[in-house]
């Protein structure tokens, strides 16, 4: 379809002035006076920082609107293939540097910036944190749209616009506490609603069956609550494509209707209360990352942004004038997890209810639409609802979700006959004690695709947590190993190293980052060496005034950085890690002139409100950094920092000041992993076990510039089989021992011998996580580190490889395989305006 030429974006009558769309210093200047004028409403006297980060965001967003629009005619016109990510998380980070960067005009605007006296890094500070997301499952996805934009692919994202994001993290007294994440209060410029596009979502009620005009015997869902979900879409841009795709986040809102009658009956607070109620759906985001909680309002979440995206991509199919038979044709929908799950059975739902499709074509295309992809292995956080509570909120969605269930046991009946076990295994329902939906069940049975997020992950999926699926289903399984994305976590984050990188191989890599390999060439030049440390050293020193400026604390940009940044769990075993310092600090203590290297320990990341147990690890390391930090006996050798509130804002000045990266979570437990990558791509030297990616990080950067320790997933299941008892570990170790009671004691917690007692209890008792098992091989692979590290021609070199050879781990990558194995999808190209800049 060619749009007629009034009609095409760039020449749609809209002003083309330079003001709105010019790419020079000049016309930059001109443009963010402009909005901060017009838009803000301010003049410069009057004006605060927020205001002039705000007019710059503006004057960018005018920039993508204009590759946004033509993007969108270009895949009108095409009908062109889309993906839509489905995904309760999106952690996009601050757009304003990464837009720069896409556009090609971060010089540009500094130096437009800098001409009025303002600093574009304090303007980029003014953006906060947009925290749609828990951790690495949400990031991993906004790297994929990064990619997908980049490689030209049209893609939707569809989530939820939540008005309370990931709660911000504050701490009193080394303990953790949480604050809302007010995150829209002065305004988010880069989105838009979109009203227009709203649709209705229903809740609750029951269903009955009726015949039709036709003599058809058809069910009908009749609801007892609808919501409006109203779309809010957000540019994404390639790395200096044309191509703007689209993140469309939901927001409830009441329907303007809502309850009239109880209005015009005189019940005002109850019409007022019920808009109330409409409007929590999308309130805030959970919290929790790695359980499920069987919470009713999750549920309405899942289905309410599940509900509006594929009404939406049925509003598209049909607008473009295609038939509803060919809508997996049109969309490849991927499952983030089994959030969005409920998918299966609403498309379902759609086609059956509200567009009379037969069962065997609306199951057709269902099972050709979606694909789904595991994050963990651990059960307690696989999602599964309590029938009662499904049926109360979803009637009609059970209906249908127990007749896949019967479908499929006749298949599984089929294929295996006469085992009962095995049909109880695979059930939709778990009929083991109170009924409950399994989702990953019926994400697995209504897919085309299922797929893991590294080697191992995949492996454990295939023989443990779905292996009944795989014997079910072996052709639907693949791999597909997480990918980052370069361009904010080495370009945006790490201008420094994407200078020398690109003086030495050329700006290609940051689209085709395999070409990094180019410089293991450099890897003995003790020039390139010497640039590539005090690349690293300058980092190091704005991070320490960082530090310093957050903390109090002064660290020395010499001593190793030695960084543990994730979400806090058990299995993730932070507190590994302060065996460690306990261990290194009571050895000064034994002997104060002990040689060891100095190193600066830095922890970050939040743990689920509720996780009592993950909190007091916080309050440990709080605790120990409180003591160490003041010894006068360790003479700075040590020191332990806490950062508070980990974020992508804060990711982003961590990883290219990182020396050693910390990837320490029990082998099997760890799907993947992302910021592994990230670390490593920034030249940081990992210890790590052979768990998640970690296992292909080493295959790639080599044994030898790796720092493996640890039990194996193999041994780990052998010692669990057989009875693992951590008490031998800690009778047969006396610097284990010393270091567990050191905590025990009270030493770091001003006498108080209670307040740690859960945490060694579980320890002495069970460790599920084999923190005992694990610490002597520990405590040895960072004795070698801490001897590398002195060698610095060596490590420089280990370094150098790190980056040389991570280029498999970009989210292009990862992307590029889903296409092409999952999703049958090619690129889309769209015309650059002509005034776009080609420099890095
Ligand atoms: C992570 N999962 C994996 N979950 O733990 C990590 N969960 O190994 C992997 O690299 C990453 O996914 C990307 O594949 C999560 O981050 C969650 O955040 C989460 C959120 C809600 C409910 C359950």
């Amino acid at each position: 379809v060619q749009l007629p030429q009034a009609l095409q974006p760039t020449d749609a009558g809209v002003s083309k002035s330079s003001h709105r769309t010019g790419m020079t210093v000049e016309d930059l200047k001109q443009a963010f006076l402009d909005n901060l004028f017009y838009d803000q409403g301010k003049f410069p006297a009057l004006a605060t920082q927020h205001d002039y980060y705000m007019a710059l965001a503006y004057a960018v967003r005018d920039r993508l609107l204009q590759r946004w629009n033509q993007t969108a005619a270009t895949y009108t016109a095409e009908g062109s293939r889309t993906v839509a990510y489905f995904s309760a998380e999106f952690l996009m980070g601050p757009q304003l540097g990464k837009n720069l960067t896409s556009l090609g005009i971060y010089d540009r605007v500094r130096d437009a910036i800098a001409s009025l006296d303002l600093d574009l890094d304090a303007l980029l500070d003014e953006e906060p944190e947009p925290g749609l997301g828990n951790g690495g499952l949400g990031r991993l996805a906004a790297c994929y749209l990064d990619s997908l934009a980049t490689l030209e692919i049209p893609a939707l994202g569809y989530g939820i616009r939540y008005e309370f994001g990931i709660f911000q993290q504050d701490l009193q007294d080394g303990w953790q506490v949480e604050k809302t994440d007010k995150w829209l209060r002065l305004g988010n410029p880069w989105e838009i609603k979109r009203p227009e596009w709203g649709v209705e979502v229903k809740f609750g009620g029951h269903t009955d069956s009726y015949l039709d005009q036709d003599g058809c015997y058809r069910v009908r869902w009749v609801p007892e609550q609808t919501v409006m979900g109203i779309p809010y879409d957000t540019p994404l841009l390639g790395y200096q494509t044309a191509t703007a795709n689209t993140l469309r986040l939901w927001t409830a809102e009441a329907p303007e209707s809502f309850n009239f009658e109880s209005f015009n009956s005189g019940d005002y607070l109850g019409a007022v209360y019920e808009k109330m109620i409409s409007e929590n759906i999308s309130k805030v985001l959970y919290p929790n990352d790695d359980s499920a909680q069987g919470k009713r309002l999750r549920l309405t979440q899942q289905y309410f942004f599940v509900s509006c995206s594929l009404r939406d991509m049925l509003r598209i199919l049909i607008g473009q004038e295609l038939p509803l038979e060919k809508f997996h044709e049109k969309f490849a929908v991927q499952l983030n997890d089994t959030h969005p799950a409920i998918a299966v059975a609403e498309l379902m739902r759609l086609l059956l209810d509200e567009h009379h499709l037969n069962w065997e074509s609306a199951w057709s295309i269902t099972q050709r639409t979606f694909a789904y992809t595991n994050h963990t292995l651990l059960p307690e956080a696989l999602e599964r609802w309590p029938i009662d509570l499904f049926g109360q909120l979803l009637p009609r969605h059970l209906d249908v979700i127990y007749e896949i269930n019967h479908r499929f046991i006749d298949e599984v009946r089929i294929k295996f006959p006469g085992d009962e076990a095995r049909l109880a295994r695979l059930s939709l329902i778990d009929e083991s004690g109170e009924r409950y939906i399994r989702m990953a069940h019926l994400a697995c049975v209504g897919s085309h695709t299922i797929n893991g997020v590294a080697a191992l992950h995949t492996e454990l999926l295939k023989q443990d947590v779905l292996q009944d699926f795989y014997a079910m289903y072996p052709h639907k399984f693949q791999n597909k190993t997480n990918g980052v994305t370069p361009r904010r976590f080495m370009v945006l984050s790490n201008a420094k190293l994407t200078n020398l990188i690109t003086e030495k191989i050329g700006d290609q890599w940051v689209k085709h980052l395999d070409q990094l390999q180019q410089l293991e060439a450099f890897a003995d030049d003790p020039d390139f060496q010497n640039t590539w440390r005090e690349i690293k050293l300058s980092c190091k020193r704005d991070l320490a005034v960082f530090i310093q400026q957050q903390t109090g604390i002064v660290v020395d940009p010499h001593s190793m950085f030695d960084i543990l940044i994730k979400r806090f769990h058990e299995y993730k075993r932070q507190h590994l890690d302060v065996l460690h310092i306990i261990t290194l600090y009571n050895r000064i203590k034994a002997n104060p002139d002990i040689d060891i290297t100095p190193r600066t320990f830095i922890f970050g990341g939040k743990a689920a409100p509720g996780y009592w147990m993950a909190k007091l690890i916080i309050k440990l390391i709080n605790s120990v950094a409180d003591v160490v930090n003041r010894d006068p006996d360790v003479r700075g050798r040590l020191k332990v920092v806490f950062m508070k509130n980990f974020n992508v804002k804060l990711a982003q000045r961590l990883y290219p000041a990182a020396d050693l990266s910390e990837q320490i979570s029990t082998a099997g437990k760890e799907a993947s992993g992302t910021g592994n990558m990230k670390f490593a791509l920034n030249g940081a030297l990992t210890i790590g076990t052979l768990d998640g990616a970690n296992v292909e990080i080493r295959e790639q950067v080599g044994a030898e510039n790796f720092f493996l320790f640890g039990l194996t997933t193999e041994q780990v299941y052998k010692m669990r089989a057989e009875g693992y008892c951590p008490q031998d570990y800690y009778q047969a170790n006396p610097e284990l021992r010393l270091a567990l009671d050191r905590i025990a004691s009270g030493f770091f917690s001003h006498g108080d011998t209670e307040v740690f007692k859960p945490l060694l209890d579980g320890l002495m008792n069970h460790d599920p996580y084999f923190l005992l098992a694990d610490y002597q091989s520990y405590i040895d692979c960072q004795k070698e580190v801490g001897l590398a590290f002195k060698d610095t021609a060596r490590w420089t070199r280990m370094s150098i490889l790190n980056t040389a050879r991570t280029g498999t781990f970009s989210s292009d990558r990862a992307i590029q395989e889903y296409c092409d194995d999952i999703w049958n999808i090619q690129p889309v190209k769209v015309a650059q305006p002509d005034d776009v800049p080609t420099a890095v």
